[in-house]
Formats: structure tokens, C-alpha cells, sequence
């Protein structure tokens, strides 16, 4: 393994919401906290970091954050020196005059483009591909769930750090009501705003034991008011229907939102990075996959339900599977809720042992670390 400190410059273009920004603002803590690499990161709008990492200034064309080295993307990156790694995150494009610099340079560094996560088949043959572009040669970086792909995020000290969790004290902060916890099923909730919301919240009143669902700030927080029938809610708001309290969160920093995760017996997450880190709480989840044209999200939905279902008895994998695509089709949940609700004991004997599988595999920054270290 290459021991030398290497620089690397990873380019981040935020398209929409924050799963750019969140999947390689955890990549570059992690090269530079557990590899001691020495890390660019080039992000077109900081705001949307702030928002994961609170001590961020919008405002600064370039500071240094968990030992990052963070900037402002705009005209500089022209001017910038070319490191020995050079990540493209989700195919945003490079700055012409920075890939000429890079094929001008003695030694070319090596140009990777992360891809987005997929569980489909194909991801494995593709994995490491490079592909001839200005005079050099750009690899194709895919993350995925089969040791033959990039593998996934997953800190060293992931599993150190739940188990030494103080749950009840992280959900005090948050303003959940303890008194009732025991008897409680503890959800969080993060989706797109085409969930069937409405229909799930409404299953949730009439259950048979109380549910406390965790929502933190965004666009479901109106569509949630309108579905419980109050004007609105506001962050720090308790609001209980029936057996349903609903508690409004602020948006968390990042590492809050993991111990969120940690600390509930469902987690309803989307599109990557949320849905990553749902892999590696105890807690079955409920994935919203960020929509493509054509259904093509299906498809991968499918892939995903495909390795994640497999194990289970076929009564459970038709129900999980049957639930996760009406999630994501707009389709009232009520019908399901109770009979998933039943089996929640033992889907989450499911997720420890799916868990454990992927625990097995290297984590996508080590695999990233010996594919430069093999291209050396
Ligand atoms: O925000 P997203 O919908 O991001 C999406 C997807 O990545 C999608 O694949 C991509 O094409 C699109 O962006 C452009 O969901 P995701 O990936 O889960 O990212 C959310 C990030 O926000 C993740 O890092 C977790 C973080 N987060 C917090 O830090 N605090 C919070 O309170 C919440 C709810 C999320």
C-alpha cells in the first residue's frame, strides 16, 4: 500500500438537493481522517455544505473544514495545480483548461469519475473502466454492494461509535418525548415531496400502538401540516393524532443525522447518502430513490430489493418489496402498514445480518486508496 500522503482535488457540482455535496463531503473527511491524504474539495455552491456541516461560511472562497481543504468552485479551478488524484464527482464536468493542465503535467495525475451508487448487475463489468479522453485516460468509479464494485462509505469507527451511542440522550436534545418511548416505534423520515405521505401519516393514526415519526426539516413539513390539518408547522413542533406524534427536527448536521438513523426502528431515506447510511443503522428502511425518466429508478430500485430481500422468507421479501415500491409510486400505504408493521422484529433481524454482509466488504475510500495505489 502506497504510504505517502497523496493530494487529491475532488470536484463537486451541486445538481439538487444534497446528495452531491454529502456524498463527497464524507469522502474527503474520510481520505483525510483515516488515510491522511491531503484533500481539495471543489464545490460550485457551499451553501448547500453548510447546510451539512454547520461551521461552513458560505460566504468564503476557500477554507479549511475537518482538515479539508475546501474552495469555492468558480474561475479559480482554472488557474489551480493538478494533484496526484483528481475525482469528478457524478460526471460534473471539469474545467477545460484545468484537464489541459492535467495532460500537460509530466506525470498525469489519476482522473477518476464517481459515479452514483447502483445495485444493478452491470455495475461489477463496469467497475474501473477507463475510458480515452484529452489525451488522457479517465476510470470509471463505481460504488456499489458486491466486493467486484467500489464498495461503500463506512467509516472505520462506525460501528465503535454506535455502540457507545447515548440514544436517549442525542433524542432529548431533539425534543422527543421520552415518557413514551418504551411502547413507541421510533421512525425517521426523509423523501422527496411525491411520497405518498398523506396515506402513510393516516396509517400511522389509527395504529395499533403509538408511533413517534421524526421529520426533519424540508419540503414534507408542509405537505405533512396539510395532511395532519393545521396551517403549519414549524421546526420544534409536537404534534400527536391518534397514535402518531409528530415531531419537526431542524435539518441536522451530518453526523447528527447519523445518530438520528442510529437511534430509530425504521428509517424512511432517499436518493444516496441518506440511503448509504441507513445500511449501516440497526434498523430495517424504507429507500425513496431519486426519480429518473423512463422508470429507470425502478429498475434500480428493483436491483437493490433484488440483494436486499434475498434471505428473507418469500411471504416477507414479497411484502418488503410490495412496500417499497408502493412508497415510491405513489401508492396509499395504509393497505401495508399494518402487516409490515408485524413484521418489523423480524425484518430487522434481516437488516443486522444484510448489515453484516456489507460490513464484510472494504469500504469504498479504502477501495479508492489501493485503486491508486495499483494505477501507481
Ligand atoms: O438530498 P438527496 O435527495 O440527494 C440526491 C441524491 O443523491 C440523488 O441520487 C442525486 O442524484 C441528487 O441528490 C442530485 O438525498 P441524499 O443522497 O440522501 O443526500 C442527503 C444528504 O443530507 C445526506 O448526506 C444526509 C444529509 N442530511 C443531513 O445532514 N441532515 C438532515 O437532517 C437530513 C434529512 C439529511
Amino acid at each position: 500500500m502506497h504510504t505517502a500522503p497523496a493530494r487529491w482535488d475532488i470536484f463537486c457540482a451541486v445538481v439538487d438537493n444534497y446528495g452531491d455535496i454529502g456524498v463527497t463531503w464524507r469522502l474527503a473527511r474520510q481520505l483525510v481522517a483515516e488515510h491522511g491524504q491531503q484533500v481539495r474539495l471543489w464545490v460550485d455552491e457551499p451553501a448547500a455544505l453548510a447546510h451539512l456541516w454547520p461551521a461552513a461560511n458560505p460566504h468564503l472562497e476557500q477554507q479549511v473544514l475537518a482538515g479539508v481543504d475546501v474552495w469555492r468552485w468558480d474561475a479559480q479551478a482554472e488557474q489551480a495545480e493538478p494533484p496526484d488524484v483528481v475525482i469528478e464527482a457524478f460526471a460534473c464536468e471539469l474545467p477545460a483548461a484545468y484537464v489541459a493542465r492535467m495532460a500537460a503535467q509530466p506525470r498525469p495525475p489519476l482522473w477518476l469519475n464517481l459515479e452514483y451508487l447502483s445495485a444493478e448487475d452491470w455495475v461489477e463489468g463496469c467497475h474501473g473502466l477507463p475510458s480515452p479522453q484529452a489525451g488522457l485516460k479517465k476510470h470509471f468509479f463505481f460504488p456499489g454492494f458486491t466486493a467486484k464494485t467500489g464498495g461503500l462509505l463506512r467509516e472505520q469507527g462506525l460501528m465503535a461509535a454506535q455502540a457507545g451511542f447515548d440514544r436517549r440522550a442525542f433524542l432529548q436534545t431533539l425534543n422527543v418525548p421520552l415518557a413514551q418511548l418504551e411502547q413507541a416505534l421510533l421512525v425517521s423520515l426523509f423523501a422527496y415531496a411525491d411520497a405518498p405521505l398523506a396515506s402513510l401519516l393516516a396509517a400511522w393514526q389509527v395504529d395499533s400502538a403509538p408511533v413517534i415519526a421524526l421529520l426533519p426539516a424540508g419540503r414534507l413539513v408542509p405537505l405533512a401540516a396539510q395532511a395532519l390539518g393545521v396551517e403549519q408547522l414549524a421546526v420544534g413542533d409536537v404534534l400527536t393524532r391518534g397514535a402518531l406524534t409528530l415531531v419537526v427536527l431542524p435539518f441536522l448536521p451530518q453526523d447528527d443525522y447519523d445518530q438520528l438513523l442510529w437511534s430509530c426502528d425504521l428509517n424512511f431515506v432517499r436518493g444516496e447518502d441518506s440511503f448509504v447510511r441507513a445500511q449501516w443503522a440497526a434498523a430495517p428502511l424504507l429507500w425513496h430513490i431519486y426519480r429518473q425518466a423512463d422508470d429507470a429508478h425502478l429498475d434500480k430500485l428493483n436491483a437493490f430489493l433484488d440483494r436486499y430481500v434475498s434471505g428473507l422468507a418469500a411471504e416477507q421479501a414479497a411484502l418488503v418489496r410490495q412496500v417499497q415500491l408502493a412508497w415510491n409510486q405513489q401508492t396509499d400505504m395504509r393497505q401495508r402498514w399494518p402487516e409490515l408493521r408485524n413484521s418489523l422484529p423480524v425484518l430487522q433481524k434481516h437488516h443486522a445480518a444484510w448489515r453484516a454482509g456489507l460490513m464484510a466488504q472494504e469500504d469504498a475510500a479504502l477501495k479508492l486508496m489501493h485503486f491508486y495505489a495499483t494505477w501507481l
